[in-house]
């Protein structure tokens, strides 16, 4: 079901891509990066439930002795919750890790600790993100990034203060290709309010702001990026590896990073 689903994609992508991506833009839940095989959840399940109790301690100890990618995520997770950030990104940062870009599953599953701050590609972003593909880095400007889609989110858990926040977004969209003009802006979407919107393509690194409402304080934000898309060329579909080989890419906005204050 799950190749089937991604074969007829690519089959409408080929045949007729703006089609595709505009099915994608007004429909959001569309996640245009196939989502993962299903959680083993025979095994993974009491740990699980544990964290979202907020049992770090219970969970380590029902971690199953395995080195499935999960596991190693999960086990993550509970080290980037202890404050353990070293471990944390060790943990995150593996090319085992790389190879399956958990982000959708961690999204699904984990409920990551509550934060603010969120660095778009630096390994800790697993569980806050969804619909971004591996992260990148760019050696000239020491900050590393990942290409997303539209449709992606970002989530702050319990980031709202019950005051005037202010969400920001550090953009990189030097990378659009110079023939290919964008249908439109990007939008900013808190839940199903727009907040404002942003060019695709702009020539240099930029921090964008967007003044959001007064929200409870203890809730949690969540941001979605709709806008326009492009197909890279054949050496992008080419270079894709592991679990991600043959996956077409449609990149919307690189980001380095994304803070509510
Ligand atoms: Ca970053």
């Amino acid at each position: 079901m799950f190749c089937l689903d991604l074969a007829q994609k690519a089959v409408q992508l080929r045949t007729n891509s703006v089609d595709f991506l505009r099915m994608l833009y007004v429909n959001p839940w569309t996640m245009p990066i196939p989502t993962p095989l299903p959680a083993p959840l025979a095994t993974l399940a009491p740990a699980l439930h544990a964290t979202w109790r907020g049992d770090a301690t219970q969970a380590l100890a029902l971690l199953p002795a395995d080195d499935g990618i999960e596991t190693q995520v999960m086990r993550a997770d509970l080290a980037r919750s202890k404050g353990d950030f070293v471990q944390a990104k060790a943990l995150f940062g593996t090319q085992a890790v790389d190879q399956r870009n958990p982000l959708e599953w961690a999204w699904l599953w984990l409920h990551p600790a509550p934060t603010t701050t969120i660095d778009v590609g630096g390994d800790l972003d697993i569980g806050y993100i969804r619909g971004c593909y591996l992260g990148e880095g760019d050696a000239q400007l020491d900050a590393n990034f990942r290409w997303c889609s539209s449709g992606m989110q970002l989530r702050f858990p319990q980031a709202a203060n019950g005051l005037g926040q202010r969400l920001q977004l550090r953009i990189d969209a030097r990378s659009w290709p110079l023939d290919v003009a964008p249908r439109g802006p990007i939008e900013v979407w808190l839940d199903n309010q727009l907040l404002g919107t942003v060019i695709a393509n702009t020539p240099t690194l930029r921090t964008a702001q967007f003044d959001l409402p007064v929200l409870p304080a203890g809730n949690d934000i969540l941001i979605t990026l709709r806008g326009p898309a492009f197909v890279p060329d054949a050496n992008d579909y080419r270079n894709q590896t592991g679990s991600q080989s043959g996956q077409m890419r449609r990149l919307m906005v690189r980001l380095d990073w994304a803070k509510v204050e």
